[in-house]
């Protein structure tokens, strides 16, 4: 790759941007350029923000202790809010703080490389990586570059991703994997009892499930009211968990057709439901609309994982939910098709869960 193009975080064969980051690093750009203007996007509902509903908490320690007898109605809190909201923000969850400390340095250490360090993470036409995959020169950009890479199961790691990411950052990593994998199954299986089906019918797809994570950088903007940090979508996952590395807020989600803002708490991760739970549950819990939005002055660094069934299984409405005065309100798909649709879809900005519809 050409240097003087790579270093201004250029892609080699066009002038699209591989790395937004290392655009603006090179160039005192005090308005924002044309491929990132989005003037399509909904406003958020700022107007009313003093009035907006904040994001409900729900708390794993609780949610434990109920499960062990207590009854402090955490657990009931959960089913309700997966289905009302379909996201949360989970505190007490058992990740420690020198984790998470060490997870921050490590991904803005990883950020902070020279770019054609980073871009050794790249391969063309891989959709896993390093940078931005531009499919049309006339393509809107999101503000912001993401390192996204399958995770689990462990042969499907790529050999010049996760296992040549810097040998601090992976080992950090593969402690956070450890942990959230912990928290997502037993997530999974309370859900399930609020569907008031066996855990074990939803636990065992999941558990060694496909996962994948999405680290995301985005810069500080000059004009953040005209572009997208990542444009709204639903995940195709049962469950994601989202953390905003370095503490800085910029998610946003849909709910009654409004955007709301998601002022979590410090160190609390954020759950929401994806799509596979949506179709699992018949329509029950609801995969929620998200994006998010970026600053003027600071930096944001975030990590989504996503939790998915096994690659070998089926998706559907679990058959204990469905009868004919309830019938299935989704498809039944094999997890690999699946994925592919799913994947197609998000590039066409276009609803997969509305696709695997049944009409009734
Ligand atoms: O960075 C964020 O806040 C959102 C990330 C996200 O929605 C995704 O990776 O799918």
């Amino acid at each position: 790759m050409a240097t003087s193009k790579l270093a201004s975080g250029l892609d080699q064969s066009s002038h699209s941007v591989l790395s937004v980051q290392h655009l603006i690093s090179k160039q005192h750009i005090s308005s924002v350029p044309q491929q990132f203007v989005r003037l399509d996007q909904e406003p958020l509902a700022s107007a009313f923000s003093a009035s907006l509903p904040t994001i409900p908490t729900i708390d794993m320690n609780q949610l434990l202790s109920d499960e062990a007898g207590a009854d402090s109605n955490e657990v009931e809190k959960l089913f309700s809010v997966c289905k009302e909201w379909g996201l949360f923000q989970l505190v007490n969850h058992g990740v420690s703080d020198s984790l998470l400390e060490k997870l921050k340095q490590d991904t803005e250490g990883f950020f902070q490389l020279p770019l054609d360090e980073k871009v050794k993470y790249r391969k063309p036409d891989d959709f896993e990586g390093y940078g931005n995959h531009i499919l049309s020169d006339d393509q809107k950009l999101d503000w912001g570059d993401r390192f996204y890479m399958v995770t689990n199961p462990v042969h499907k790691r790529k050999p010049h991703l996760f296992p040549e990411l810097p040998s601090s950052l992976r080992s950090t990593l593969e402690s956070y994997i450890e942990e959230l994998q912990k928290i997502s199954i037993k997530l999974l299986g309370l859900l399930a009892i609020g569907l008031k089906v066996e855990p074990r019918e939803v636990v065992e797809l999941f558990e060694d499930g496909m996962q994948s994570m999405r680290i995301g950088y985005y810069p500080p903007c000059p004009q953040p009211e005209l572009v997208m940090g990542i444009s709204a979508h639903t995940d195709g996952t049962g469950i994601t968990i989202l953390n905003q590395v370095n503490g800085v807020n910029g998610l946003q989600l849909k709910k009654d057709g409004v955007w709301i803002p998601v002022n979590a708490l410090s160190n609390a991760l954020l759950v929401n439901i994806g799509d596979v739970l949506e179709i699992m549950s018949n329509g029950i819990y609801k995969s929620v609309e998200h994006r998010a939005r970026v600053n003027c002055k600071e930096e944001r660094i975030s990590i989504a994982m996503f939790f998915y069934p096994k690659f070998e299984s089926e998706i559907s409405p679990l058959t204990s939910l469905t009868n004919p005065n309830n019938p299935p309100l989704f498809k039944r798909i094999g997890m690999e098709n699946y994925l592919k649709g799913f994947f197609s879809h998000l590039v066409t900005g276009k609803s997969h869960l509305e696709h695997l519809r049944i009409k009734h």
